[in-house]
């Protein structure tokens, strides 16, 4: 059932999507994309869920990229269909009013490496590996890579992987600035839900703000930036959550959020 190629499951407040394709090391196809957009979709929908995680099935991979099996044999037009579907399923990621962490328990490569740049950060086991490999088959890469990787690693580093295509261990990536720490792979998912816990305890209307005014404000001017942090900020304290928080602070008690 093509609905097993993404599994998703809802422990309140985290949600974890898992991409199950692990015999093709979790590649993304036309139809794991589609169904990745879908759960997408019910996840935005369940207040309960404060944060989200993805990652890989097994031990080996993340997802090594865009299905090449697939690609191989796409017309022009199927190849701008499939490359238009993975950049706006990995906007929904970036866009999702919940945060979204990458657990990368292997090979993070081409379009895996593009989903995991869309989360709003990443943590990685000791045996990943990175990469943008595209040129390596004579291709760009299609979901995102050459626009999300020079943002977060500066375009020096981001110009090497991907004109190189050469991979890096998760030691190199977290120099760079790819992943923000790496731990042995049977402690990842304890270690990102620790943070997904850490996180979910905080207004999730906050959480929301806070996490597009980086991303919108990282693309305009600091003033303009400045201004919608202003804006977003007067809203904030309409917020009956704004108002818990620092009535709980100041009655020494933890704050109740009720996404409102
Ligand atoms: N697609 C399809 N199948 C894949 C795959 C992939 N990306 N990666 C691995 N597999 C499959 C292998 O074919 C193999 O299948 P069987 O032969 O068993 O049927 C199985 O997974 C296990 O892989 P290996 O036998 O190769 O395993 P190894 O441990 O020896 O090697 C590896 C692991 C990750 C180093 C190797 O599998 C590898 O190099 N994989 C390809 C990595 C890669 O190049 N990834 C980038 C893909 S390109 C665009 C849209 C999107 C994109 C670009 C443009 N537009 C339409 C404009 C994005 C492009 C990409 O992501």
């Amino acid at each position: 059932m093509s609905e097993d190629l993404v599994l998703w499951e809802k422990i309140p407040p985290l949600a974890t999507i898992t991409i199950n394709r692990p015999k093709a090391l979790n590649a993304l196809n036309t139809k794991v994309l589609s169904v990745l957009d879908q759960s997408l979709d019910e996840i935005s929908r369940e207040d309960e869920i404060r944060v989200v995680i993805i990652t890989g099935s097994g031990e080996k991979a993340f997802v090594a990229g865009a299905d090449i099996a697939e690609m191989s044999n796409m017309t022009s037009l199927e190849g701008a269909n499939f490359s238009r579907l993975g950049q706006l399923v990995l906007r929904k990621v970036q866009e999702l009013k919940k945060p979204v962490i990458a657990a990368v328990n292997g090979y993070a490569l081409g379009g895996g490496l593009e989903l995991a740049l869309s989360c709003d950060f990443a943590y990685a086991s000791e045996n990943a590996k990175f990469g943008l490999p595209e040129v390596t088959l004579g291709i760009i890469p299609g979901f995102g890579g050459t626009q999300r990787l020079p943002r977060l690693i500066g375009k020096g580093r981001a110009k090497e992987l991907i004109l190189t295509g050469k991979m890096v261990s998760a030691k190199e990536a977290f120099e760079m600035g790819i992943v923000n720490k790496v731990v042995p792979l049977d402690k990842l998912m304890e270690s990102v839900k620790d943070v997904a816990i850490q996180i979910s305890k905080n207004g999730p209307i906050a959480l929301s703000i806070a996490k597009s005014l980086v991303d919108v404000g990282y693309d305009i001017p600091l003033d303009d930036g400045c201004i919608l942090e202003s804006r977003s900020f007067g809203m904030c304290c309409a917020m009956e959550d704004t108002k818990e928080g620092m009535k709980a602070f100041l009655e020494k008690r933890k704050p109740v959020f009720k996404g409102r």
